[in-house]
């Protein structure tokens, strides 16, 4: 049992072997939770979250050694209306944070270092950090430019259990890269997850099985996925600031406060996540998202409404690898299980939902007329290398501070929290990939949760 708030979680900066001295025998895979899925392995310590720390200003402060100690911040320009991506850690003392106007920082931290954007280097780096966590498992799933999920489940004979593969892992990062990671290790990427981010900078943070609800419980509710600001309003009203008050709470009246949404939460303040790793080692050659309506659809609008929100899934998942696809396909299948797919050469490779999308509406419209379907899905493929393509440019820079502002809304509360204004309050089916029959935000009539829009 799980005394205080730090009870069963092995934090350690360095040395590491603190937390490994305890590590426990993993038990059996609970049949229930293989019940719910198959594919994973469930209640085994396997799934480790990597997170770069203060990842674009590490870089600067590791090749400019004069800025080591030093608040540095990464973003637009000062007299323009930029945006800062990231700073050191010397710099969030004073406030200074991701998103912020780069005004504003300056206003707070007037001795700050600010630096532009590097997109090109920082794209390199993130390949050779990724490298090395493919020395470990070909199980790597990229989530965005500094953080992957490792399914190190096949590994432990090689090198250990996982916990020690965190440990040699983020040594070997620092030894290849100069840089450090904070990495969670736990049965989940839920649990992983927030692990990673528990302890930075460099931290690590191991989970044992059977502890996931006890490790969450002390936790504010707003480090699990899916509580942005205005959820975490909601459950305040209702007496509730701690992941464990949550999980105490009956579900109908979760459901009653937050609709379906209720549901889900209830179960991750529990620790419970049954999402894969998924990526298995190769370059991923396309990117999917598609969806099945509950009822055939023939309205037209509601097709394109639904075309769109896979694009934003499908383009979001392209910028958070960095990639951008000059191809775009549409799969459309009707009430008679018909499928057709269709596929577009883009004028120039893109990651951006709007081209994306117009891409994709232009290869259904003739597709779906007079029909009722029954599946929507959008794929990008040929994908393109990063270093063929320069990260920035193309794009005007408007157009792309939008762009990066969504991706790092949707980064920190998850996919449902970026909703364009067409999608509010249609009930449409969210974005999935994977497994579209447990899917519950797939399906027609469960309504989106928009509610974390700031
Ligand atoms: P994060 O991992 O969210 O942040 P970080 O690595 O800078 O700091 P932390 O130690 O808390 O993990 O994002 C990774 C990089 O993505 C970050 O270095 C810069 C970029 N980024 C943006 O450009 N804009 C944003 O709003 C955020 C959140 C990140
Ligand atoms: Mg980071
Ligand atoms: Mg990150």
């Amino acid at each position: 049992m799980v005394g205080g708030p730090e009870g069963n979680v092995l934090a350690s900066r360095r040395p590491p072997r603190v937390a490994l001295s305890a590590v426990r025998p993993c038990p059996l895979a609970s049949r229930d939770s293989a019940r719910h899925n198959p594919h994973m392995t469930p209640g085994r310590l396997c799934i480790i979250h990597v997170d770069l720390d203060a990842f674009f200003a590490s870089v600067e402060q590791r090749d400019r050694p004069e800025l080591r100690g030093k608040p540095v911040i990464i973003g637009g320009d000062i007299k323009s209306r930029g945006v800062v991506s990231t700073c050191s850690y010397e710099a969030r003392k004073f406030g200074v944070h991701s998103a912020m106007p780069t005004r504003t920082a300056h206003q707070l931290c007037p001795q700050g270092i600010f630096l532009p954007v590097d997109g090109a280097k920082y794209q390199r780096v993130s390949r050779e950090v990724m490298t090395v966590f493919r020395r470990f498992t070909p199980a790597v799933e990229q989530v965005s430019i500094d953080e992957a999920f490792l399914d190190v489940a096949g590994s432990e004979r090689l090198f250990g259990s996982a916990p020690e593969i965190a440990a040699r892992l983020k040594r070997e990062v620092v030894e290849t890269t100069g840089l450090t990671v904070s990495v969670g290790v736990g049965t989940n990427k839920l649990i992983a997850k927030v692990g990673s981010d528990l302890r930075k900078p460099d931290g690590l943070v191991v989970v044992q099985p059977g502890d996931e609800a006890a490790f969450l419980a002390p936790l504010e509710i707003r480090r699990l996925w899916g509580i942005g600001p205005k959820t975490a309003e909601r459950l305040h009203g209702l007496g509730i600031s701690t992941i464990g008050e949550l999980a105490a709470l009956p579900i109908e009246t979760l459901a009653r406060a937050l609709g379906d949404h209720g549901a889900t939460l209830h179960d991750r303040a529990l620790g419970i996540d049954f999402d894969p790793v998924t990526g298995g080692g190769e370059a991923a050659k396309s990117v999917s998202h598609e969806t099945t309506f509950a009822v055939d659809v023939m309205d037209i609008a509601e097709i394109e409404r639904t075309l769109l929100a896979l694009t934003e899934g499908v383009s979001a998942r392209l910028r958070a690898a960095g990639i951008r696809a000059g191809t775009v396909v549409v799969k459309i299948r009707d009430s008679q299980f018909r499928t057709v797919t269709r596929q577009k050469h883009l004028s120039e490779p893109s990651d951006l939902t709007d081209t994306i999308w117009r891409a994709a509406l232009e290869l259904a419209r003739p597709e779906v007329r007079g029909k009722k379907i029954r599946l929507l899905g959008v794929s990008a493929t040929q994908l393109g290398a990063p270093e063929q393509i320069s990260m920035f440019e193309v794009v005007d820079a408007k157009q792309r501070a939008v762009v990066d502002a969504t991706d790092a809304v949707r980064r920190r509360f998850g996919d449902a929290a970026v909703t364009r204004g067409s999608l509010l309050h249609r009930g449409l089916p969210a974005p999935f990939e994977r497994d579209p029959a447990s899917a519950v935000e797939g399906r027609v009539g469960v309504p989106k949760i928009e509610d974390d829009v700031e």
